[in-house]
């Protein structure tokens, strides 16, 4: 290579994998046969271990993506990929099949976390600030983990955001049409130190899973401020549920803020999450909510998921809800440094409460409504058109990444009550009073058959026509739709994203879960706006329990599932 010149280093570059295979020397290609399953959900291909297990099943997806990003049987020469996961069981092997595969497609450079970890706002981070063309994050999210837990993978930009939906629908159309992968057969790369490892061209860099996220975050707060917080004695438990926030969380927390040991609690990432179901909210995180609701509650209480963008916030004897927080720091992110000149615009997704509108209204700065998922807010990142985003599902953000972070949005809250000098729950009061509150609940029939899911949505979507008008537990409802997202960016169109029903004041929407894996899940969203102060202290399931019985008349669900109650309600 010393005596090429440079027209013919680079020739030899984009064409390294040819060239092995050529030479017999280090790329395999597999035959292989398609996986009718692949397609992807709301974020990512989510299926069970097991699934992931099968011989050629991650390989399929992997081969079918690089075709698709690259074209088929084009080399990445020149671009570098991050990757990492939360985790969880079956990530360090998936690790290793990537970087080989990585390598037989020509990849300059793999940059990988340490101990294969990286949490979803972490990898987006890494991608941003390092200029890599993208990156693979390894997690099913808040789903459970462990041999007979869950698996996923997902491909993010060169933005830090998750693929769009043209990019992920092309994977799984390539997917079926596969009949070969390639590999470098080559040993694995030790990932648990931080170092540089070649495989045939590739470079592989190990490198810190915390640092670039750090550093990112560091820009957005007042870490003064925050110091001088927990010096004066504020207190507060982040649990971060055995998953990839943990290392994290006490970086941050601990060691720069002065934290004492021990606030974060489950920070030791483990393959199973430790038996946890790692999903921040009340019903998954029951053991901070009792801390937090007990007499030795400290002044704010948090959680992450699996990969740590998911988050939820909690005052002393006090439950924020994810729709109330994003409202929250959009009312106040000018007094955190990263947002001092204003925000520019929000988005929340459809089944999202509306607490936010009211605030954008307030600001007199746009507030878009996106469908279910958080690729739909990239385009409006990056066009500038938004600085906060937010969804029902405990995730929230800014433009800072292009992932909701779990971390960024709990040093929202500790640096809003170090600059304002108020409590959590003084912080959501102060929201209510000036804008109303809106009584917000999810309500999940998990396990339901999926044919029979189905023909619920249908069967709603038959009757939209003839729904307004017509009063269901005593009220009447005034509009129904299939909500529809034209993206004001790149103009493409999202169809049947959710069913709204429309009440004076209420709202309930109906949509299936895109994130399970197996039977259905149906999600029933209810909000009622109250603007009376003196109702503000209603407990919130029997405010919305008439919009219950409203959901369970209009969609016939314990006619047509048999189910009259739900078995999750967050
Ligand atoms: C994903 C998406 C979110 C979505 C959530 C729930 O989150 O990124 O945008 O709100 O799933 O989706 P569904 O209602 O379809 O189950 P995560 O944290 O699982 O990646």
């Amino acid at each position: 290579m010393a005596q090429l010149d440079g027209v013919h280093r680079a020739w030899m570059r984009r064409n390294a994998w040819q060239i092995c295979t050529l030479l017999g020397m280090t790329i395999l290609s597999i035959p292989t046969t398609p996986f009718a399953d692949q397609s992807p959900g709301t974020s990512g291909l989510r299926k069970r271990v097991s699934v992931f297990q099968q011989s050629h099943y991650l390989e399929n997806y992997v081969q079918a993506l690089f075709d698709v990003v690259w074209g088929e049987n084009q080399s990445a020469a020149g671009q570098t990929l991050v990757l990492g996961g939360d985790g969880r069981f079956y990530n360090d092997v998936a690790i290793q099949t990537i970087i080989k595969m990585a390598a037989a497609r020509g990849y300059a450079r793999v940059l990988v976390g340490q101990h294969g970890w990286l949490s979803t706002p972490a990898t987006s981070a890494v991608i941003r600030r390092r200029g890599a063309s993208g990156g693979i994050v390894l997690s099913a999210s808040h789903n459970p983990g462990g041999p007979d837990g869950d698996f996923g993978i997902k491909y993010n930009i060169a933005n830090g955001g998750s693929a769009p939906e043209r990019i992920t629908e092309a994977v799984f159309a390539r997917s079926q049409e596969i009949s070969s992968y390639r590999m470098a057969d080559s040993p694995d790369v030790p990932i648990n130190r931080i170092g540089q490892f070649r495989v045939v061209d590739t470079a592989v860099e190990v490198i810190d899973s915390v640092e670039d996220h750090l550093a990112v975050l560091r820009a957005c707060f007042d870490f003064d401020a925050m110091r001088q917080l927990f010096a004066r004695g504020f207190r507060m438990r982040y649990d971060a549920m055995s998953a990839v926030g943990g290392p994290c969380a006490r970086a941050i927390l601990e060691a720069e803020l002065g934290a004492p040991a021990g606030t974060v609690v489950n920070a030791e990432p483990l393959p199973d999450f430790g038996g946890h179901h790692p999903d921040p909210n009340p019903v998954h995180a029951q053991e901070l909510v009792r801390h937090m609701m007990s007499d030795s509650a400290p002044d704010l209480g948090a959680a992450s998921d699996g990969d740590a963008d998911r988050n939820m916030i909690l005052g002393r004897g006090f439950v924020v809800s994810p729709s109330d927080s994003l409202a929250v720091i959009a009312a106040w992110a000018h007094l955190l440094p990263g947002y001092k000149s204003g925000i520019r615009g929000v988005a929340r997704s459809m089944p999202t409460s509306t607490a936010v509108d009211r605030v954008a209204k307030a600001l007199n700065v746009p507030c878009f409504e996106t469908p279910t998922g958080w690729k739909f807010f990239g385009n409006l990142l990056d066009a500038g058109e938004i600085t906060l985003c937010g969804e029902e599902s405990y995730g929230t953000s800014s433009d800072h990444v292009r992932e909701k972070d779990g971390l960024w949005a709990i040093l929202c809250w500790i640096n809003l009550v170090a600059v304002t000098g108020k409590s959590v729950e003084e912080l959501v009061r102060d929201l209510w009073r000036t804008h109303g509150r809106c009584f917000y609940s999810r309500h999940d029939y998990e396990g339901v058959d999926s044919g029979v899911a189905n023909q619920l949505m249908q069967s709603l979507r038959e009757r939209l026509p003839t729904l307004a008008g017509q009063v269901f537990a005593g009220r009447s409802i005034l509009s129904a739709d299939d909500f529809a997202y034209s993206d004001p960016v790149d103009g493409s169109t999202s169809e049947r994203q959710g069913i709204r029903v429309l009440m004076d004041g209420a709202r309930v929407v109906f949509r299936l879960s895109g994130t399970g894996t197996s039977g259905a899940t149906l999600r029933v969203y209810l909000e009622q706006f109250e603007p009376e102060v003196t109702r503000h202290d209603m407990p919130l399931q029997e405010a919305l329990a008439p919009l219950a019985q409203l959901a369970q008349e209009v969609a016939q669900i314990h006619t047509l599932t048999g189910r009259s109650a739900p078995s999750v309600i967050v």
